[in-house]
């Protein structure tokens, strides 16, 4: 395991590395680019390789719905979600309403 920061080298002598991250600091969402270059035991350096790896928010956002306990008879009233949040590092943009009928 290995704390990455921006164009620092992490050595390694076996071929795998966790990159480690802390909750407190991760990666922000998007495109992250990782290079790899190799060296043999002959000192001869390899050309690099680069991977992205995409932060994405994979998780999904909760629904809170709050409303008046009564409504006049002919009375408009709203409903309200903005008490609904999301984790995994979104934000909510949508909000998809329903009435379900009476009952
Ligand atoms: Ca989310």
């Amino acid at each position: 395991m290995a704390e990455f920061i921006i164009n620092q080298e992490v050595k390694t002598e076996t071929p795998t590395v966790e990159v480690t991250i802390s909750p407190n600091a991760p990666l922000p969402l998007g495109r992250h680019t990782f290079r790899l270059v190799v060296v043999d035991d002959s000192g001869n350096t390899s050309v690099p390789d680069d991977v992205v790896v995409i932060v994405a928010d994979q998780e999904n956002p909760t629904a809170v719905l709050s409303a008046p306990r009564t409504a006049g008879l002919g009375q408009s009233f709203t409903l309200n979600g903005e008490r609904s949040f999301d984790a995994g590092g979104g934000r909510i943009t949508t909000y998809l309403w329903t009435y379900l009928g009476q009952g």
